[in-house]
């Protein structure tokens, strides 16, 4: 049987190398898209992949891989900072779950050195591009073999 995985995107992640390719990179959130898609594919990972500017969407969909005994990758953007909702959302669901970060959030701005996420999520991941969402999908595999 394949094992599911979700990988969802906050807000803002729809502008990914249209702005601030100094800070974010210049692959847009398509190449993530396709990069994920192949190493999921080579993991044996059936994979969706989405994005959502609304708060809630990323509850409901923590809750429907909860109910799919599915991983989860996610960079929740600036969510990451704000949200006790997200946080409920994984702990009640119990879902395994990878944060990720494009950016090294410790090396910029000190509203984005807290993390609401980071302590119900299994790992962590930042500052490693792209990459970190590869390395995260190589995480939820290993989790959801054990
Ligand atoms: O480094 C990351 O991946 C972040 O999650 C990105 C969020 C930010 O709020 C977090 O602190 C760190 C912002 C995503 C917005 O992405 C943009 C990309 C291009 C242009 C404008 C925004």
């Amino acid at each position: 049987m394949a094992r599911d995985v979700l990988v969802l995107n906050g807000p803002n992640l729809n502008l990914l190398g249209t702005r601030e390719p100094g800070v974010y990179g210049a692959a847009t959130l398509a190449d993530v898209e396709l990069a994920c898609r192949e190493k999921a594919g080579s993991l044996g990972l059936a994979m969706e992949f989405r994005q959502s500017n609304h708060e809630g969407d990323l509850v409901d969909w923590i809750h429907e891989a909860g109910r799919r005994k599915a991983g989860v990758v996610i960079n929740p953007g600036a969510y990451t900072h704000t949200s006790i909702a997200l946080h409920d959302a994984i702990k009640g669901t119990g879902v395994p779950l990878i944060e990720v970060h494009l950016s090294n959030v410790h090396a910029r701005e000190s509203f984005r050195h807290h993390s609401f996420v980071s302590p119900v999520a299994s790992g962590v991941i930042v500052g490693l591009g792209p990459r970190g969402y590869l390395l995260a999908l190589d995480a939820i595999a290993a989790i959801l073999a054990d």
